[in-house]
Parts: structure tokens; C-alpha cells; sequence
């Protein structure tokens, strides 16, 4: 290969320029760089402690709800004396594991009387609210 010297080359003097070191500090900011601290949080998400308290929600043992009133209104699991597509919802809800049912709502829940609430019953109380059904429980 040819090893080209050019000693005419007006080009170096380009580099030896100090004005130009006045100037380019924009890109060398630090302020930027005190944020990004949000990433290295993370532990308040790892805790593994709150499993030990929020057990009274979960043991449908210890259940203070007022229990049976007494009457039990099939297919009223919301325990709003009405038989609508908000109880559907409700039964829906329990079934998903995203809400509890008092042990009333689970009375009134049972609309087949089978001893337990699953889809079987959520569809007996929509066929209830319209009106494919007209009496709960199903026997
Ligand atoms: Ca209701
Ligand atoms: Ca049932």
C-alpha cells in the first residue's frame, strides 16, 4: 500500500482551534442524567411481608358479615332485594375470584341448591333477569 504523506495539508489546523471548546458543553449536560433514579425502585413491589396480614379478608371462616337475615332471596346475591343483571355480575365477579359473596349472597347465590355456586348458577339468574326463567330456585 501507498503511505501518501501530504505535508501541504492546510486541514490540521482545523483541530487546534480552542475557540470551539467553548461552546460544545451542551452536549456534556449532567442535570439529565439525576433522573433516571426511578428505575431502581422496584422493592417496595417485591415485599412478600403483606401476605401475612390481609388474611382476614380470605378466610370466609372468620367472616363477620351479619350472615342469613333470615330470608333468602335466590338469585339477590348483591343482597340488594332485587333480582337484576347486577347480581349476574356479582355471582360473575365471585366466581372469578375478584370479589368475596357474604354467606347470605352465597344463600342466594345457590339458585340450584346444589351446594355450590358456580356457572351453573350465574346462567339460572340471567335466564332469571330475562325472564327465561320465572321462579329461582331451579328445582
Ligand atoms: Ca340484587
Ligand atoms: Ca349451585
Amino acid at each position: 500500500m501507498d503511505i501518501v504523506v501530504t505535508p501541504d495539508d492546510p486541514k490540521q489546523d482545523t483541530d487546534s482551534k480552542p475557540d470551539t471548546d467553548s461552546k460544545p458543553d451542551t452536549d456534556s449536560k449532567p442535570d439529565t442524567d439525576s433522573k433516571p433514579d426511578t428505575d431502581s425502585k422496584p422493592d417496595t413491589d417485591s415485599k412478600p411481608d403483606t401476605d401475612s396480614q390481609p388474611d382476614a379478608d380470605s378466610k370466609p371462616d372468620t367472616n363477620p358479615d351479619p350472615g342469613p337475615t333470615g330470608e333468602t332471596v335466590y338469585g339477590d346475591v348483591n343482597l340488594d332485594s332485587a333480582i337484576d343483571i347486577m347480581d349476574v355480575i356479582a355471582i360473575n365477579k365471585y366466581l372469578l375470584g375478584a370479589s368475596t359473596l357474604t354467606t347470605q349472597a352465597q344463600a342466594n347465590a345457590d339458585v340450584d341448591l346444589n351446594k355450590q355456586i358456580d356457572s351453573t348458577d350465574s346462567l339460572y339468574i340471567l335466564k332469571r333477569v330475562v325472564e327465561i326463567v320465572t321462579e329461582l330456585p331451579i328445582k
